[in-house]
């Protein structure tokens, strides 16, 4: 049996670990912070006490908050553009675009692997790279020469059969897919594509697909390195850095699935979540109150040209606001020279920067109960910055005719199909990437007084008793764990204020209870996590006093954050049991050392007198960063013990 590509990449880039041993550790080529997430990452690589970042490309973006409207976010930038000089790291300015189109766009590589602390770092799988989302620890420690573990994948081979019909397009395959597999769907596995359909996909397409690869819990997506992949970089003068990649002919899959894409048809993806997906025409005609065509799933030339397409010569209607926010500066530059963007001002759309905006709830919160019509991938209840909006998710396609009939609309109605001739060659401007000099060890980093050190770690003590302080329960998201916004991720270096904010959409007064409980536990259903790379959803609630967790299971990203925080995340060993336990209950756990090694722990429920049995289900490596009291702590010890 021949060699899948995801097992390929990753023979090429093992350092410990293998299919056998449950977890590979990565070599990792290539990595990228963003602001929301980068201060947090800089201020734990600057704590390992590295001179300069080992990886052969490290960029540090500034796109998610980019609004400045207090002091504290232009202080991260300047922190962020000084550790960036100082560390070696390419930095990309506030406007330059959404990291991940811009580093599909510039520095993505097929065959390379990438860490990146957002979630949505598999879209450069687009390119044939092994991309994969982490906390921003987790890249520092990359940055530092660390490999980084996960557990060693299963690989879903999806076949795409045949061709797309008019008006159907790649936003409509993931959402499709999101429908047949759920939000859990896609956990502990890589998704590769394969099939004769990968060849009338461009890697901006497949890019939307491998993007929301995060949405189905995926370790991360790719796809080939071929003929596409090789006229997006000629395009973009890298052909260079070209490589084709395949799977072996007769290449082995752990599960498969067949997708016609002659058989699609515009999808939406209903409130509150992106596996809630039905036909466009079963909601054909609920007014919309807003639409947004931007986001880093879909803000490319090709989704903008489509867009403009369709509205050209038209206007927005009377009772939708449209806000169009293109992906990268090249993508403005390229809709600015071929008369795109005209088209958006005329008809009445509003022009956002380039950057991620009302995607995480920046700015254009719909109103009051609105009904907004998105292309991004993420609908989670108030995640738009409006508790009660109803957001729902499609293509540019779906929205740019929505917006313009003030009803959601199916785009097929637009009658034939509009065909797009993507330019041969784009715009190369990187005048907003700075590089950074030879020796940066004379910078002297700006920091403002909204950044602040980092907490104490502290080892896992081997018993814990304590409070529930929250029983949940299933598909809780990062969201509700600590929110988003501009006001509240403009505390992302401020551990203190930020945790002010813990929990707020479940439970305003949790801060208060967990401190004057003395901290204690956390009770949750499935898939508990799930959503972004944030740390601090694991770093706020171990600075209010969580010890562990006792979930039915957890989001990938989300469960190696509580452990590098130090935060012991357990399983339910029979799921149903998460009834017995409830907010204010008194927990003890004892024997934790041992039950660590026998991955047997038993929670005794004083309140109930009831026994829980749990799981921990950690690797060796894992064991050790919670004995360590987290994940910096155990690396400051492997660095110290290589000098
Ligand atoms: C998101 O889409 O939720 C974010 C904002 O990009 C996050 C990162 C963050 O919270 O800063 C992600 O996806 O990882
Ligand atoms: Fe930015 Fe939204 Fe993409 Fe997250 S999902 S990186 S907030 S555009």
């Amino acid at each position: 049996m021949g060699k899948n590509l995801v097992w390929k990449i990753i023979g090429e880039r093992l350092a410990a670990g293998g299919r056998e041993e449950g977890e590979v550790s990565l070599r990792i080529d290539q990595t990228l912070t963003q602001d929301t997430t980068g201060t947090m990452a800089c201020l734990q690589f600057e704590a390992t006490g590295a001179p300069r970042t080992n990886a052969s490309r490290s960029v540090s973006y500034v796109d998610h908050n980019t609004l400045q409207v207090t002091f504290e976010n232009a202080d991260d930038h300047n922190y962020l553009q000084d550790t960036a000089a100082k560390y070696g790291f390419t930095f990309s300015r506030p406007g330059n675009g959404i990291c991940h189109q811009v580093h599909l766009e510039r520095f993505g590589v097929p065959g390379m692997t990438l860490l990146g602390s957002d979630s949505h770092t598999p879209t450069a799988g687009a390119l044939g790279m092994l991309a994969m989302g982490a906390g921003g620890l987790d890249v520092a420690l990359a940055m530092a020469g660390i490999p980084f573990s996960i557990p060693a994948p299963r690989v879903l081979g999806i076949e795409l059969r045949g061709r797309l019909n008019p008006w159907v397009s790649a936003k409509d395959i993931i959402l499709e897919i999101l429908r047949i597999l759920t939000v859990r769907g896609g956990v502990g596995k890589i998704i590769e594509y394969r099939g004769e359909g990968l060849s009338s996909l461009t890697v901006p397409e497949r890019g939307t697909i491998a993007n929301m690869g995060a949405e189905l819990g995926a370790t991360t997506s790719i796809f080939p390195s071929d003929e596409q992949t090789r006229l997006f970089l000629e395009a973009r003068g890298r052909g260079g850095d070209f490589r084709p990649l395949a799977a072996d002919e007769d290449a082995s899959y752990d599960e498969t699935l067949v997708i016609d894409l002659a058989k699609l048809e515009p999808m939406v993806a209903l409130p509150h979540s992106p596996d809630n997906v039905v036909p466009v025409r079963e909601v054909a005609g609920r007014p919309v109150d807003q639409c947004f065509i931007g986001s880093c799933t879909n803000s490319s030339y090709i989704d903008l040209a489509r867009t403009a397409e369709i509205i050209r010569g038209r206007a927005v209607s009377p009772r939708t606001s449209l806000c169009i926010a293109p992906g990268s500066r090249q993508t403005l530059l390229m809709i600015i020279r071929d008369g795109i963007l005209d088209v958006f001002v005329r008809a009445g759309a509003r022009i956002l920067e380039s950057a991620c905006g009302p995607c995480i709830g920046i700015g254009q919160a719909p109103s009051t109960g609105g009904v907004s019509l998105r292309t991004g991938n993420r609908n989670f209840e108030g995640r738009s910055g409006t508790p009660d909006a109803l957001v729902h998710l499609a293509s540019p396609e779906t929205a740019a005719i929505s917006a313009v009939k003030g009803v959601i609309t199916d785009p097929r109605s637009m009658g034939e199909r509009i065909e797009i001739n993507l330019p041969d060659k784009f715009i190369v401007d990187d005048s907003m990437i700075i590089e950074p000099p030879e020796d940066g060890s004379g910078v002297v980093i700006r920091r403002g007084p909204n950044i602040k050190p980092l907490p104490e770690f502290h080892p896992l003590p081997d018993s814990m008793e304590g409070e529930v302080l929250l029983s949940l329960g299933d598909n809780i998201t990062t969201d509700h764990i600590l929110p988003a916004g501009s006001r509240i991720m403009s505390l992302r270096s401020n551990l203190p204020a930020i945790s002010e904010y813990c929990f707020r959409p479940v439970d305003p007064d949790f801060p208060d209870r967990a401190r004057k409980a003395g901290g204690g536990f956390i009770a949750a259903g499935a898939n508990y996590g799930q959503g972004s790379s944030r740390e601090h959803a694991a770093l706020s609630p171990l600075f209010l006093g969580v010890k562990a967790i006792i979930a039915v299971s957890y989001a990938r990203i989300h469960r190696q954050n509580l452990i590098n925080a130090g935060i012991l995340p357990l399983v339910f060993e029979d799921p149903s049991d998460l009834a017995k336990i409830s907010r204010g209950d008194r927990l003890e756990l004892a024997g934790l050392y041992s039950g660590m090694d026998d991955d047997a722990v038993e929670a005794l429920n004083v309140s109930t007198g009831e026994v829980i049995k749990t799981r921990c289900g950690l690797s060796k490596r894992q064991r050790e960063i919670l004995l360590a009291g987290g994940a910096l702590n155990a690396a400051r010890r492997a660095l110290e013990g290589q000098v």
